[in-house]
């Protein structure tokens, strides 16, 4: 295979947030011409790759991207018009080389990444496959993922007073894709009508998850477990399980834990979590501590790892370098896989490698700021991440994703769930 580059055009879109972000269009000389959507998150880690905004308070209240969109249309098209490559690592190597930064703040990681994506699914066109075969490695099988709709929306996406960010439902037990996203949607209904039959709004937050007023992550919890059974299914690993994203690091001020109008120290984190987990069936806790709380991290694996996954965020920024130092003080036994931000796809890719290798699990994940592009539906079943989060089982933008998934296990049988 090789590509060459015949042009590339970004334009400012909006994302879901009615914020703008780029959709990038990249044209071959071999006939394809693709899009892709980039996606931005609120609850950033401070060693993401840094999007490039404008600062221009009379549009978008300085959120445009404006600059982002000239350097894809000038410097990076410049650079990679007429030019022609073998692989998609060498498209990102002179995208990371062409920018010169650690964090690609120079042209912009949300310009970077929009290019890294597009020339992915470029190379697949040209190669006449589906995206996802193209991330197929000889060392992993292609998988179907579990999806973890985010049905409870708290902390920065939601205005309620639910400091935890993000309460998943994630069926374990599912026979197939189709089936598990039926599973979702089911109980979000069932969800939907327990909290009204409660008096509690149903208004959503920003992944199209419930946001009501409910302080305690544990009566969330019980909600959930109630609506789990009233859709029919079993609540726990054998049918639909539970998964948390607290990301604490929004709510870790002076070495405390701001919970529910408590303040609690890193093991009294420790140990809410273990009660936890002792109550509810949660399988995964993602962020349970801050980003900057390393030794807290260590021991929260060394208490919580061998019952849950416990997944980095904030903490790894799908970062191949920090993920290998967490790897190597055992802080954590999973990474979030976010594609933007690290900043492009093999980089992202060489994340999931490294956790493969180590036997991580990778949680390929959305943002909460997204496009109705559905790339991280393919990653995920390509790399055979085994599970992938992308909000809840409502909204175009998450729902574009899910349904990518079942198109996909519809044209070709593979294995359902995590290894
Ligand atoms: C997270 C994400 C996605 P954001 O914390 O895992 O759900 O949120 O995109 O705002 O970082
Ligand atoms: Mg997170």
């Amino acid at each position: 295979m090789t590509i060459t580059i015949s042009d590339l055009h970004a334009v400012e879109i909006l994302d879901s947030r009615a914020r703008p972000t780029l959709s990038v269009s990249l044209s071959t000389r071999q006939g394809p011409v693709v899009r892709a959507g980039v996606p931005s998150g609120a609850s950033t880690g401070s060693r993401e790759a840094v999007e490039l905004r404008d600062g221009d308070k009379s549009r978008f209240g300085g959120q445009g991207v404006r600059k982002a969109v000239a350097n894809v249309n000038g410097e990076i098209a410049s650079a990679l018009r007429g030019r022609t490559f073998s692989e998609l690592a060498e498209i990102d190597q002179q995208l990371i080389d062409l920018d010169g930064t650690e964090t690609k703040a120079r042209l912009g990681a949300n310009a970077v990444v929009g290019v890294s994506m597009a020339a992915a699914r470029a190379i697949a066109a040209i190669d006449g496959r589906p995206l996802w075969k193209t991330f197929v490695r000889s060392s992993t099988a292609a998988r179907l993922p579990v999806p973890h709709f985010n049905v409870v929306n708290g902390g920065v996406h939601a205005p309620n007073e639910l400091d935890f960010q993000e309460f998943m439902l994630a069926p374990l037990g599912s026979p197939s894709e189709a089936e598990a996203v039926r599973a979702g949607a089911e109980i979000y209904s069932a969800l939907k009508r327990r909290l009204a039959g409660k008096g509690l709004a149903t208004g959503l937050g920003d992944e199209g998850g419930f946001a009501p007023e409910i302080a305690s992550p544990e009566d969330v919890l019980g909600i959930l477990v109630g609506s789990i059974t009233d859709a029919g299914y079993e609540p726990g690993r054998n049918g639909v399980a539970l998964a948390m994203d607290p990301a604490s690091s929004e709510f870790y001020r002076d070495g405390k834990y701001h919970v529910a109008g408590e303040a609690l120290s890193s093991d009294d984190m420790i140990e809410r979590y273990a009660k936890i987990i002792e109550r509810f069936p949660v399988w995964l806790l993602e962020d349970g501590l801050a980003e900057s709380d390393w030794d807290g991290w260590e021991r929260l694996t060394a208490r919580l790892g061998e019952q849950v996954e416990v997944v980095g965020d904030d903490i790894l920024c799908t970062n191949p370098a920090i993920i290998r130092e967490a790897i190597g003080r055992k802080a954590g036994n999973a990474a979030l896989i976010k594609v933007n931000q690290i900043g492009t796809v093999t980089e992202a890719l060489e994340a999931i490698e490294i956790c493969q290798q180590a036997g991580w699990g990778q949680f390929v994940s959305h943002r909460s700021g997204e496009t109705e592009d559905s790339f991280i539906a393919d990653l995920a079943v390509g790399t055979g991440c085994g599970h992938m989060k992308t909000g809840a089982p409502a909204r175009g933008e998450r729902v574009a994703k899910y349904n990518r998934l079942i198109e996909i296990e519809d044209a070709e049988h593979l294995p359902y769930g995590l290894a």
